[in-house]
């Protein structure tokens, strides 16, 4: 098979299965292939797994090759005890539809190993304990982790050795090494561009042939802050798509960048396992999706764990109007997003995205960009805005100092409409992670009118802007 099977939204991941029934015969031969290697462990080197299968215990003496699984974000087993002075083999096997290795603290590596693939670590006499993890971003966090314990050594039984792992095991995370305290109220740099928030027209073709092409791309995210972010077409967000209820998207979807990636559109409606499956680099696919709602609708990388790639920059909108949208002055599109710094020019700080703790909270991409670069409008005319919420984590409560909202659609349905006596108005769209709509407003006067988070936090850690009425 060229292709690499679908990734289940949790639990094991299963190798290359083509559909549902592909899916579960897959985590079976998995199951299957586990249960053969602990039994040629058990029979061929004395190894007893006390019942735990993520816990082998290794005979002493000798040398001792024990089974090892990559598959599903776990390491199995996840701890190995190691009589001291015993010279272990890790026969290493990746049977998880995506790519994985196994590193060691000691240097020792496995190669990147694809579906099926196996390698072997000689890791030598153990007389201490010995920490190992996926390097792909993100597994680690996710629970790739093994745990080699030196039993009778001097640091065994401290506990240090189990999957808590020794101290310093976070380091090599971005954990304690991403950017604190960046300048959110600093100037950008000379090449730094504003992205440019107008919506652009639906094209008059009722189908749409995108392509869209993933690559590790350094960008200046925050003032005086480099990170090479995972983006589709180059940027985050990634491209608008527009269009009409009743399109056809087709989307090539290709990963040039250095690790695996996949897609998922929330304006289509299908099976996930073939099109959101994660492709490894240098592979494409094609994703086809008919429009069949309106709505503000949100796009993202579909590889686990999700909420790296999508504070790493994953994300976009796609915009399918309601019928009969009439035609306004100013329409523009604000996706609203978390910055998690890492190390200048790194990824995304997986830690601080586990402890929900954002540098910045963003619309398009960087803190108070539009402070830098105002949207300008016309007084008096009618102004409307699309804001998506692609998180990972945080909602939002979109809000314009000095304006009301006489139109508010989210989610797929009007909630307001101008000519409605009995109506008020609106002050905030508040969107959770993933909702999407518009509000429209017209500004009476000249004069500068912020836009941000009303959630007051957000709104002063980036998510804030200017309209200019003039
Ligand atoms: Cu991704």
């Amino acid at each position: 098979m060229t292709t690499i099977g679908p990734q289940p939204a949790a639990g094991p991941a299963a190798p290359e299965p083509a559909d549902r029934a592909g899916l579960w015969s897959g985590l079976a031969l998995g199951a299957v292939m586990l249960v053969i290697a602990l039994v040629a462990t058990l029979t061929g080197g004395g190894v007893g797994t006390g019942g735990d299968e993520a816990r082998a215990v290794v005979a002493a003496g000798g040398t001792q090759t024990v089974e090892v699984t990559l598959v599903g974000m776990t390491i199995t087993p996840s701890v190995i005890e190691v009589p001291a002075g015993t010279r272990l083999v890790l026969q290493v096997t990746n049977t998880d539809a995506m790519r994985h290795d196994l590193a060691l603290e000691t240097g020792q590596q496995t190669p990147l190993l694809a579906t099926g693939e196996s390698a072997t670590i000689d890791v030598g006499v153990v007389d201490a304990t010995v920490a190992g993890w996926c390097t792909v971003p993100g597994h680690r966090a996710a629970g790739m982790t093994l745990s080699i314990v030196a039993l009778g050594a001097a640091d065994a039984g401290s506990g240090a050795g189990v999957s808590a792992g020794s101290g310093h095991d976070m380091g090599s995370m971005t954990a304690g090494a991403g950017v604190d305290g960046a300048d959110l109220q600093g100037d950008p740099g000379p090449d730094w561009r504003p992205y440019d928030p107008t919506l652009q027209p639906a094209p008059g073709a009722t189908e749409h042939e995108v392509t869209m092409t993933v690559a590790d791309t350094e960008v200046e995210v925050a003032p005086g802050v480099r990170q090479t972010l995972w983006t589709f077409n180059g940027t985050a967000p990634g491209p608008t798509l527009h269009g009409k209820v009743g399109d056809v998207f087709t989307i090539t979807f290709t990963n040039s960048a250095s690790m695996g990636h996949g897609i998922d559109f929330h304006a289509g409606s299908l099976a996930p396992d073939g099109p959101m499956r994660t492709i490894a680099p240098g592979e494409s696919l094609t994703y086809q999706f008919v429009a069949t709602n309106s709505g503000a609708w949100l796009y993202h990388c579909s590889t686990m764990p999700m909420a790296l790639h999508i504070a790493n920059g994953m994300f976009g909108a796609v915009i399918i109007d309601p019928p009969n949208l009439p035609a306004v002055d100013t329409e523009l599109v604000l996706v609203h997003s978390e910055l998690y710094l890492g190390a200048p020019g790194g990824t995304a700080d997986e830690a601080k995205i586990a402890a929900e703790q954002p540098d910045a909270v963003v619309f398009n991409g960087y803190p108070n960009q539009y402070d830098h670069a105002p949207i300008e409008v016309g007084v008096g005319t009618r102004v409307r805005v699309w804001v998506i919420d692609a998180g990972p984590q945080r909602a939002t409560a979109f809000h314009v100092v000095g304006a009301q909202f006489d139109t508010v659609f989210k989610e797929g349905a009007y909630l307001l409409r101008p000519g409605n006596a009995e109506h008020g108005a609106s002050q905030v769209l508040d969107l959770a992670p993933a909702q999407g709509g518009f509000v429209e407003f017209v500004l009476p006067e000249a004069g500068r009118y912020p836009f941000i988070d009303h959630a007051m936090v957000d709104g002063e850690r980036g998510a804030h802007g200017f309209f200019v009425a003039s």
